[in-house]
């Protein structure tokens, strides 16, 4: 068991440095707000953060072309009306820079820089059964004492560099999309490499088509990419939303993807050929994710989508003038909508310029990176100046599992998800008092506007740790049971889609060894937040709560 004064095995001892209420892991948008909840309930916060700044993804990801795929007006916070209000979005889907001024705002606004130690990383969270606390360590050094701790950690931010052998020969430059440096990054004149062609490449090819001399597009296996339509914010489309944004929030709020945009209830099958191409025209032409709610059960039935996928192939190849480039962008190996639909700029016009290539790597794989470029198992050469790894993430679990989390008698929670996570409403784990997870596995997370399941996530929380306060509870933790049947809802639910089929990063098939489990929850947003309502209206049925004299007994 660990306390206050001997560190956990195996970590130097370091300083304490404070005693919180609640120490916070990553200041992106779910760390952010959190803190301010916190404050808010009068608890000392505290965010601990490996960057140097706010802004988590969007600090990160600053790779030419990056921008959110949920519209701007609600790629946003709804929790103060005057931020709401007064915050101006240029253009429909914002650029990084502008999301990143955002987060910037947001934590100047609200005065919660004072409260963020950056540059630091967690590495260690260690509960003391006996104290009823988290000790945090951080690659500092420092030690820190926490009553809560609070994973804000994010989905998407463990960065993946593919196991290539020969990577720290090559005499080039290398760039991760989602470690981009923040110096600008010029390719002009240079022969440019972008192994991926995920939603990160497919936004950063055309924008680095532009610049390099030549361009060799890596793929092993296409996506499917609608145009975004992106344009300057339409000023009638922002007075709209603002002339009543709390009503408008609550009605996306309940929406599947908590976003507000209309979900077509017929079935792809129950409509004629005729009128089945004009809801999807009129899709395409509108742009974006909503494309996946022109039918009902695109996601469902496979012959439904069968039909929509064959769809976006038919624009392939009509945009695409080389009949086998289009060919091999042309995807047959998932279900349309299963890996994380993508949204670009003018991806697929990319491949008629004369200096872009596209290079099939799913018949010959990358056998190495050579001192001058890329070697393929068919031999052929590619020699570069720079190659952009766009080769995604250890997506959802990741981030947490890099932390050596440790709850009641020193159980790893790397050892209780080696099969795959477990997480009651994907907020708290059994065995883990007082841990919470940030849209962790098993809620809606990425399969929303994470914005709103941020939001919800936080506001559960924060209304939980009130409802404690009043009955003097300290301690929180779900049962097994709970747990357990959880977890079986998110794999029932998740077994009766199409997800299951796709090799996709939901599934952890991105990761060798990962186990493959589909992580998030399907079920809908507007469905789990009423979930996690009725929970918490019931005096929260599935958790235990105690005082720090009977915390450990609560356990047994
Ligand atoms: P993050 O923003 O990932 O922040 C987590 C923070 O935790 C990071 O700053 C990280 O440095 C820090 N951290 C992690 N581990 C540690 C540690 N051990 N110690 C200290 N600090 C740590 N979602 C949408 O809904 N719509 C979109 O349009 C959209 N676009 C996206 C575009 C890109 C390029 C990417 C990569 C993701 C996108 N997402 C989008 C998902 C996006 O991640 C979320 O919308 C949101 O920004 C997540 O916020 P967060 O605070 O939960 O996590
Ligand atoms: O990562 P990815 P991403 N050799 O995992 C390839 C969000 N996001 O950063 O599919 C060759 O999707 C890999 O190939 P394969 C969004 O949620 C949103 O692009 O494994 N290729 C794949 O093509 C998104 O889903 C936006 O065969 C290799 C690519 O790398 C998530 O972040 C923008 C390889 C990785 O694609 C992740 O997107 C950006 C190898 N050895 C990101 N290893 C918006 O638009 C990997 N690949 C809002």
């Amino acid at each position: 068991m660990q306390n206050l004064t001997s560190p956990p095995p195996g970590q130097a001892a370091g300083k304490l440095i404070e005693v919180l209420d609640a120490a916070i892991v990553g200041a992106g948008f779910a760390g952010l707000y959190m803190l301010h909840r916190l404050r808010g309930l009068g608890m000392t916060a505290r965010i601990f953060e490996a960057a140097a700044g706010v802004g988590g993804t969007w600090w990160w990801n600053r790779y030419p072309g990056a921008r959110c795929d949920v519209e701007s007006m609600q790629y946003s916070f709804s929790f103060d009306e005057k931020l709401q209000q007064e915050w101006h979005w240029s253009e429909r889907f914002a650029a990084q820079p502008e999301i990143l001024r955002y987060a910037e705002h947001v934590a100047d606004r609200f005065g919660l820089r004072r409260d963020i130690r950056f540059n630091t990383r967690v590495t260690a969270a260690h509960f003391d059964e006996a104290v009823g606390r988290w000790t945090i360590l951080t690659d500092r050094g420092d030690r820190v004492s926490a009553r809560y701790c609070i994973m804000a950690t994010g989905c998407l931010s463990s960065a993946r560099v593919p196991d290539i052998p020969g990577i720290e020969s090559f005499r080039g430059r290398t760039y991760h999309t989602g470690r981009w440096p923040h110096e600008e990054v010029d390719f002009t004149g240079q022969r440019v490499a972008v192994i991926g062609t995920g939603s990160s490449a497919i936004q950063a090819v055309p924008v680095i088509a532009e610049q390099a001399a030549q361009l060799f597009v890596f793929q092993r296996t296409p996506n499917f990419s609608i145009p975004s339509r992106n344009k300057p914010m339409d000023e009638e489309y922002e007075r709209w939303w603002k002339s009543d944004y709390a009503a408008h929030r609550r009605k996306a709020r309940m929406m599947r993807t908590g976003i507000l945009y209309h979900i077509d209830e017929r079935s792809a099958l129950d409509v004629s050929p005729e009128e089945r191409r004009r809801v999807y025209e009129e899709r395409w032409a509108a742009g974006g994710t909503a494309f996946m709610g022109a039918f009902v059960d695109l996601l469902r039935n496979q012959a439904a989508n069968d039909t929509a996928a064959e769809f976006v192939r038919g624009k392939i190849a009509e945009i695409v003038k080389d009949p086998t480039t289009a060919a091999l962008l042309q995807p047959r190996d998932h279900p349309i909508g299963t890996k994380r639909i993508c949204v670009d700029t003018h991806y697929y016009e990319t491949f008629n310029r004369e200096n872009v290539r596209l290079v099939d790597v799913r018949s010959a794989p990358i056998e190495a990176i050579t001192r001058t470029g890329l070697r393929l198992r068919n031999g052929a050469e590619y020699a570069v100046d720079s190659i952009v790894f766009a080769t995604g993430f250890d997506a959802m679990t990741g981030a947490v599992l890099a932390v050596d989390i440790r709850g009641r008698s020193g159980a790893s929670l790397r050892e209780k998800w080696a099969a795959g996570p477990r997480a009651h409403l994907g907020l708290m784990v059994a065995g883990f008092p007082n841990l919470f997870l940030i849209t962790g596995p098993g809620s809606p997370s990425v399969l929303s506007n994470m914005m709103v399941s941020i939001e919800q996530h936080v506001d559960w929380l924060s209304d939980c740790l009130v409802h404690m306060r009043a009955r003097g509870a300290t301690c929180i933790e779900p049962t097994q049971e709970a747990e357990d049947a959880w977890v079986a809802h998110v794999a029932e639910v998740g077994n009766r889609t199409l997800y299951p089929k796709a090799n996709s990063w939901y599934m952890g098939a991105n990761i060798p060894g990962k186990p493959r489990v589909f992580m998030p929850y399907v079920g809908g947003v507007g469905t789990y937040r009423e979930e996690c309502a009725a929970i918490a209206a019931q005096g929260y049925p599935g958790f235990r709560m105690s005082a720090p004299q009977d915390a450990a007994a609560a356990a047994q």
